[in-house]
């Protein structure tokens, strides 16, 4: 099977500008014959047209690239093509480059899984690969390039290598010691706690790719006919949602993507909260918003610029309810007043106040200092709020550059593995340093590093890692 030459499309399904597809395999430099009619030449940017190997219809003009084997990605002779972006296209190379014998379509990861095999990636830079792709913010995009790059990998072999030199070392000293001085116990220990500081150190640094790449949600929410839905079209510059001046307009909550700097967020559209409902669906509409609500990582509440007198004296009631107190001592027209320059006006750091429809209002008067005004007509104050639920949803890491998370649970596992068998090492050694038994653990702890990093790997386990991957990669 793994000897069949392999192609798939590299580029999603869909219409672009040029699409990508690739060959692998022993076959790729006849596959190459067969379309364009003549030899390839390594690493040389063609351009030619690709005709049907069986009926001789030209398919599409384009840019090829081959690339011999062992310099390649998958390490065996390759094909990159690079036809116009049309679905139909792509379709038809493929249909017409698996007609060609010992060629068959790629299965998801596999050539990752032949660049793994060939010895062109570690098994941790393997399923990196994956992680390079899918990331959802710039942190977990940075921390896989830093897998990717090696240095989770460099250091478990360095580790490894520092188990291996620590068996030499424990078998010499019993040599030695049969016939002369005792063994170095106390130095074995103390080695034996530096391999487990190291590893403890690992898996410290262990976020799941799914919590590091879980997108954070942002809630709009405020008063009927405040501008949420308007907000939320002018973040896209599109005109995804239904907006009127019918209080009311939204029903249902919505939910969108958003692409911020620092990675993509969820941000939600919800129905216009008022004290009283006036209708069984309103106060349905009302409790999804709230249920909603709570969910939220962050909370934009919205507030009419034009009503913010009659909000604001809200918030203060709120604020004194919160407090426990019974009088709010400050002028309701001071501002900003006294609750909120104490911070209690805004008690809660997972919530922003943001001011809607500025373009109506000349004079910002009673406007708190911790609010955002914004215009969705104008397009005022966008700029600022997209940087504020940049900061506040993808807050700057205090990690230092050089740390990386490992993000897999199976190579967390084979760390924990790792640590088990330095403590049943260690326990060895304070009760019965037999250094059988002592090899024997520190075996333990050796193949559980090399499985991280592929040198010891089944056949389970890599179909685990890449069936995740998508088709082409
Ligand atoms: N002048 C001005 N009008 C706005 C602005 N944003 C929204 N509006 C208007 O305010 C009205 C309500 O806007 P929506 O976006 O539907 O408000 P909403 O908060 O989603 O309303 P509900 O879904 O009913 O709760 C519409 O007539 C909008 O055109 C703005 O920045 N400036
Ligand atoms: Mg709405």
């Amino acid at each position: 099977m793994n000897d069949l030459t392999i192609v798939a499309p590299m580029t999603p399904a869909g219409v672009s500008a040029v699409a990508a597809l690739r060959v692998s395999g022993k076959e790729t430099r006849n596959v190459a014959k067969a379309l364009f009619g003549k030899a390839p030449t390594a690493r040389l940017a063609s351009y030619g047209t690709a005709k049907h190997p069986q009926t001789g219809k030209a398919i599409d003009s384009l840019l090829y690239i081959y690339f011999e084997g062992p310099a390649s990605y998958t390490g065996e002779d390759t094909l990159e093509i690079y036809p116009h972006g049309n679905p139909l296209i792509v379709r038809e190379l493929l249909q017409a480059i698996t007609t060609l014998a010992n060629v068959r379509l790629a299965e998801p990861g596999e050539f990752t899984k032949r660049a793994f095999l060939n010895g062109k990636l570690d098994l941790v830079q393997a399923a990196s690969v994956g992680d390079v792709i899918h990331s959802t913010s710039q942190s977990a995009l940075e921390n896989a390039r830093k897998l990717l790059g090696g240095k989770f990998s460099k250091q478990v072999k360095e580790l490894a290598a520092t188990v291996l030199d620590f068996s030499a070392r424990v078998e010499l000293d019993v040599d030695f010691t049969e016939e002369e001085a005792d063994p170095d116990v106390a130095g074995w220990q103390e080695k034996l706690d530096k391999m487990l500081g190291e590893v403890n150190r690992l898996l410290a640094n262990f976020r799941s790719a799914e919590s590091m790449n879980k997108l954070p949600l942002a809630v709009v929410y405020g008063a009927p006919n405040a501008g949420k839905s308007s907000l939320i079209n002018a973040l896209l510059e599109d005109e995804r949602l239904l907006v009127s001046n019918v209080a009311g307009t939204t029903r249902d909550f919505v939910e969108v993507r958003l692409m911020l700097p620092r990675g993509e967020i969820r941000l939600i559209d919800t129905a216009g909260l008022s004290d009283v409902p006036v209708s069984e669906l309103d106060k349905l509409s009302m409790e999804k918003s709230r249920k909603v609500l709570a969910e939220a990582d962050l909370k934009i509440h919205l507030v009419d610029i034009d009503e913010r007198r009659e909000t604001r004296d809200e918030r203060l009631h709120e604020c004194l309810s919160e407090a426990g107190a019974s009088t709010c001592h400050c002028e309701a027209d001071a501002s900003p007043c006294h609750c909120e320059a104490e911070g209690r006006g805004n008690p809660d750091d997972s919530e922003i106040l943001v001011y809607s429809k500025a373009d109506t209002c000349e004079n910002a008067e009673n406007i708190p200092q911790n609010a955002l005004c914004i215009s969705s007509k104008t397009g005022k104050g966008l700029a600022e709020l997209r940087e504020l639920l940049n900061e506040k949803l993808y807050p700057e890491t205090a990690t230092a550059t050089e740390d990386f998370w490992v993000t897999s649970e199976r190579e967390k596992a084979c760390l924990e593995e790792a640590a088990e068998g330095i403590r049943r090492a260690q326990e060895l050694l304070a009760t019965n340093p037999a250094v059988e038994l002592i090899a024997f653990e520190m075996q333990t702890v050796r193949r559980a590093l090399q499985s991280i990093t592929g040198e010891i790997s089944s056949e389970d386990v890599l179909q685990s890692i890449f069936a995740g991957f998508c088709i082409g990669k």
